[in-house]
């Protein structure tokens, strides 16, 4: 794994409308991550947040079915741009939402830098909806649509190319909240998704193992994001949408022990920390010791 990591706060809420979750970058911070990855010999370099424009109307007020699409876009645009510079510095993004509508810019500023990103992503929905198919307009339910070149222009367009990855580079763990939209495009590009019924029945061991294999085959780098809803709301309860049923905290533990141990990973990202939902800041704490895991605390 790259010795040099580089944070980035994104301070983003207006990709839902649950309020509280621009507190992500500064909720993880406060339950220690720094410490943590220094502690594991990392270099670590805290770029700050990036800043969110607010919208000048209420998204009732807003003449686009997507909310507060501006806004988002133009910070997907800046974040697009200071990941770029990371990477360009050879060092590793490790980026901190704000909600998941963030991956947008994420993966514009990682995916210019490789012919054939990979993507891990980790969560309870599939964040594969469009303005046609979501149900809320929320733009959080997009990202990953939108990486695939599906969706509004001025989100797909970002840094000036599109697609940023290709269906069969991707691996969806965790899904069990899917609309119908969402499983017509799964079924139509032939994504790979690992539902809680394949994580129950083959265990976590099997689906991390043959998710690893799947992800690394053919790609030049692998991006984890990684949604806190992925987990169960027991477990994670200071989430925007939780969702019972979810991955537990020790499964979500060994997988990213294997994805340490399978050095494939080049940026990653955790997202929709909401202290305002949280119980003393419990889902910040376990965004952190996964990042332990995920940095290679057993390793050492
Ligand atoms: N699929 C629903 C709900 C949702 C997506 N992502 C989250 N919730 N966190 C939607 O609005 O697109
Ligand atoms: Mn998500
Ligand atoms: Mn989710």
């Amino acid at each position: 794994m790259n010795n040099q990591l580089s944070i980035i706060g994104v301070p983003m809420d207006l990709g839902q409308m649950r309020r509280g979750v621009d507190m992500g970058p500064s909720a993880i911070r406060y339950a220690g991550i720094v410490e943590r990855l220094t502690n594991l010999s990392y270099d670590i370099e805290d770029l700050g947040d990036i800043e969110i424009g607010r919208p000048e109307k209420s998204p009732e007020e807003q003449d686009h079915q997507l909310k507060n699409l501006k806004e988002v876009a133009d910070a997907s645009e800046k974040l697009s741009d200071v990941v770029n510079e990371v990477v360009n510095r050879k060092r590793f993004p490790l980026v901190f939402g704000g909600d998941h509508s963030i991956a947008i810019g994420t993966l514009a500023g990682v995916a210019r830098n490789y012919d054939n990103l990979g993507v891990i992503w980790y969560d309870a929905h599939g964040d594969l909806n469009n303005s046609a198919t979501s149900p809320s307009g929320n733009i959080h339910g997009m990202p990953l649509a939108v990486s695939l070149g599906i969706g509004d222009e001025s989100l797909t367009g970002i840094s000036g190319y599109t697609p940023k990855i290709k269906p069969e580079n991707i691996v969806i763990i965790g899904a069990r909240s899917l609309d119908e939209g969402e499983r017509e495009l799964i079924k139509e590009k032939g994504i790979k998704v690992y539902t809680m019924h394949e994580i129950d029945r083959m265990g976590m061991t099997k689906v991390m193992e043959e998710a690893i294999e799947y992800v690394s085959k053919g790609t030049d780098g692998v991006h984890l994001s990684l949604d806190l809803d992925g987990l169960d709301p027991h477990d994670a309860p200071g989430v925007g949408t939780p969702v019972l049923g979810g991955i537990s905290y020790r499964e979500s533990h060994l997988a990213m022990e294997m994805l340490a141990e399978s050095d494939i990973l080049t940026s990653a990202e955790f997202v929709e920390v909401n202290p305002i939902l949280d119980e003393k800041n419990k889902t910040a704490t376990v965004a952190v010791a996964l990042m332990g895991s995920l940095f290679g605390e057993k390793l050492k």
